[in-house]
């Protein structure tokens, strides 16, 4: 390792990143690649998913209570799905910040929800909210062999 990236390394986290059923619908996978590529994160795990029911409710378990919580799980459910996994120094927050405001209306322009969605219930993303959620939905999501460690050879033009 070089003593760039091991410094860099102490602070690695990885986020859960999805395109959402309205994102893939609306062919808007590839321009939401592209802003955490062009970032300059890592992608780690990617491919395209029909999410089953129970994945759905196991996901989104802490939103169970709310009104919205069936709706919520017939639109995840209701057409494939990108699931991604994303590593990087605090990518956790800057992700979120990348996707804005979950009401898109109030979501900044720049952001992917800002720049691409009008509706809570059709934000065509999503991205995990804490480093502890980022593990969680990426065991959830991903099985053992579709996480890939990889060196970009770009790295250190990233990290100094
Ligand atoms: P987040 O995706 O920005 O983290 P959460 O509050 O965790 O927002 O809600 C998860 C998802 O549930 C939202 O992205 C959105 O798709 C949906 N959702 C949240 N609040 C509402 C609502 O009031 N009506 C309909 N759907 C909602
Ligand atoms: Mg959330």
């Amino acid at each position: 390792f070089l003593p760039h990236l091991v410094a860099a390394l102490e602070n690695v986290e990885q986020t859960y990143i999805m395109v959402k059923p309205d994102g893939v619908q609306r062919g808007l996978v590839g321009e939401i690649i592209s802003r955490f590529e062009k970032k300059g994160f890592k992608l780690t795990g990617l491919k395209l998913f029909q999410c089953p029911r129970e994945l759905a409710e196991e996901h989104y378990k802490d939103l169970k209570a709310k009104s919205f919580f069936p709706k919520l799980i017939e639109y995840i459910t209701s057409g494939p799905v990108v699931c991604m996994a994303w590593e990087g120094v605090g990518v956790v927050a800057s992700a979120r910040k990348l996707i804005g405001s979950t009401n898109p209306l109030q979501a900044e322009p720049g952001t992917i929800r800002g720049d691409l969605a009008v509706q809570t219930g059709r934000n065509v993303v999503h991205g995990s909210d804490s480093p502890e959620n980022g593990n969680r939905e990426i065991a959830l999501w991903f099985k053992e062999g579709e996480i890939i460690q990889w060196t970009p050879t770009q790295e250190p033009w990233l990290i100094e």
